[in-house]
């Protein structure tokens, strides 16, 4: 163990079974059509969960066209706005009553510790569907005073079948910022989850059931990316996709989206997000939360505060207290009371975090502490720090998506605007000072998508969230979210014709 806990030995979660592990199709749990399945792993030991229906291009076709008929021949577009928000209600309701349950299947199959899943995440889940489930019935278009003599309104209508495809980082956070806002709108889905973690959505696929959910509703497919993530991205019959993912995968499904009938995509995807500290900053917080920025869900956030800038008049000091911190991080079963940190998601993601730290040490970044593995088995790596990063270096350029964190120097504020901006990404960013103007300023001149100030990882339902640059475009969570999942349609009306 890195660091330690007084009470880390003690196991606090309840323990859990795996009970649905097929596609969820039409209101079913079925085999995928070849009967294929795939293993899905325990990132602390690489030993096999469970083996889970492996989708492919007949079963994504089988849940659009289950999708397609729930959408056109109803009942759930066609139920009243006050009825979908109360199934969506009653899903917040059970999600709660089987918060437990959840909370350990999805730290078993992500590697996430128990207590922030319980703590964090799950309600979170909850809240966002509640909150959805209050816009539902406050959709409504406008009427339009255009020239001429007519009566001219705007209806928001549902835009259709969705399709949505999600990462493993917060399988079921990810879920609920997909889900939430599309079936408020009254869309039909086709959701794939991450190949690393197809555990959770099954079970909460089945609580929307027991809330009421319509068969054919929502859909859900397990499998791999170039198979059933490119089928579902290029299907003739989908109306609509949303992606959250990496970059490279973001523009391959843009791709697809385009070759074949044009459906619009909106796309979260990766981020170098800088954290700006300032001379007149409360140094001690800054360091506690620089670290929460970076270290939070084993570094593994598409906002992560990867790239710490420091003054250079508070550099030493804060690359020290840095160092203390990460070297106090308690990594450990994720099960178990007290542990912050558990292993990466998979042997994939633990070989690329490595190769960082070995290009780190490579370009002559100082290596403070940390660089290895934590124990033998599994994929714990220790908290790392890197001080004398330099923006041209792979580690201050790419996303590592790790808990290696890149500490940089700056003297002033024109210079630091600069080169936070200097990425090709724009997800979010960090600013820490007691200046209003210095707040201000640097919040508006940041190319980002959110800046939180003397704060980290403020989430809320109601907070937008999106990409500038490639970090993708769009964006999630709030009124913002409802935009992607309807259309406008204008409808035109003569006034006092007398020809009619
Ligand atoms: O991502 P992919 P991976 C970043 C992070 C991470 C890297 C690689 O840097 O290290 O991406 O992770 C599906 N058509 N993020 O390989 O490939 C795939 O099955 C359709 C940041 O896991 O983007 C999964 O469901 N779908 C990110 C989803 O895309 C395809 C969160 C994400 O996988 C597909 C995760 C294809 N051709 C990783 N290929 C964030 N923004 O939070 C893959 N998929």
């Amino acid at each position: 163990r890195f660091g330690t806990s007084s009470a880390a030995e003690e196991v606090i979660s309840p323990s859990v079974q795996v009970s649905y592990t097929k596609l969820l199709i039409d209101g079913n749990f079925v085999d995928a059509a070849s009967g294929k399945t795939f293993p899905t792993r325990d990132p602390r030991t690489g030993e096999v969960i469970a083996h889970v229906a492996e989708g492919d291009v007949e079963d994504i076709n089988r849940a659009v066209k289950a999708a397609r008929k729930a959408f056109d021949e109803g009942p759930w577009p066609k139920m009243t706005a006050y009825e979908r928000s109360r199934v969506m209600l009653r899903f917040a309701d059970l999600v709660e009553k089987h918060s437990e349950e959840l909370a350990a299947l999805e730290s078993w199959d992500n590697g996430k510790t128990y207590e922030q899943a319980l703590t964090a995440e799950i309600p979170m889940v909850a809240r966002l569907f509640r909150y959805y489930a209050g816009w539902a019935d406050k959709i409504h278009g406008l009427t339009v005073p255009a020239d001429g003599n007519y009566h001219v309104q705007t209806l928001h209508e549902p835009i259709g079948v969705a399709g949505q495809i999600i990462p493993w980082n917060f399988p079921l956070l990810m879920f609920a910022w997909k889900v939430g806002p599309a079936l408020a709108c009254g869309n039909t889905i086709v959701l794939k989850t991450a190949e690393q973690t197809p555990l959770t959505a099954f079970y909460v696929g089945k609580l929307f059931l027991e809330a009421g959910l319509p068969p054919g509703v929502l859909n859900i497919v397990s499998g791999f990316g170039a198979t059933a993530g490119a089928s579902l991205a290029s299907h003739m019959d989908v109306d609509k996709l949303a992606f959250t993912g990496s970059t490279d995968t973001g523009k391959v499904i843009l791709g697809l989206a385009a070759n074949s009938n044009l459906k619009p995509v909106t796309l979260e995807l990766g981020g170098k997000s800088p954290f700006i500290v300032f001379e007149d900053a409360d140094i001690d917080k800054a360091v506690e939360l620089a670290h929460f920025a970076l270290f939070f869900n084993q570094g593994q956030c598409c906002c992560a505060g990867s790239r710490t800038y420091v003054h250079e008049k508070v550099y030493d000091e804060f690359v020290e207290k840095a160092k203390a911190r990460a070297l106090k991080r308690v990594v450990g079963d994720p099960f178990k009371k007290g542990i912050e940190q558990g292993p990466q998601v998979d042997s994939k993601q633990f070989e690329k975090v490595m190769k960082y730290i070995r290009s780190g040490v490579e370009s002559n970044a100082t290596l403070e502490c940390g660089g290895g593995q934590v124990g033998d088995r599994g994929y714990f790596i220790q908290p790392t720090v890197f001080s004398n990063v330099k923006d041209d270096m792979l580690i201050a350029q790419d996303e590592i998506f790790g808990p290696v964190q890149s500490i940089l120097k700056f003297s002033d504020v024109d210079e630091v605007i600069k080169r936070a901006n200097d990425t090709r990404y724009g997800l979010a960013a960090g600013v820490f000072t007691k200046s209003l103007d210095t707040a201000n300023r640097v919040s508006r001149a940041l190319k980002a998508g959110t800046v939180w100030v003397n704060c980290f990882d403020v989430f809320d339902a109601a907070i937008p969230f999106g990409g500038y640059k490639m970090s993708g475009n769009g964006r999630e969570k709030g009124i913002y979210s409802l935009n992607n999942y309807l259309q406008v349609k204008a409808v035109v009306t003569p006034l006092n014709n007398p020809a009619w």
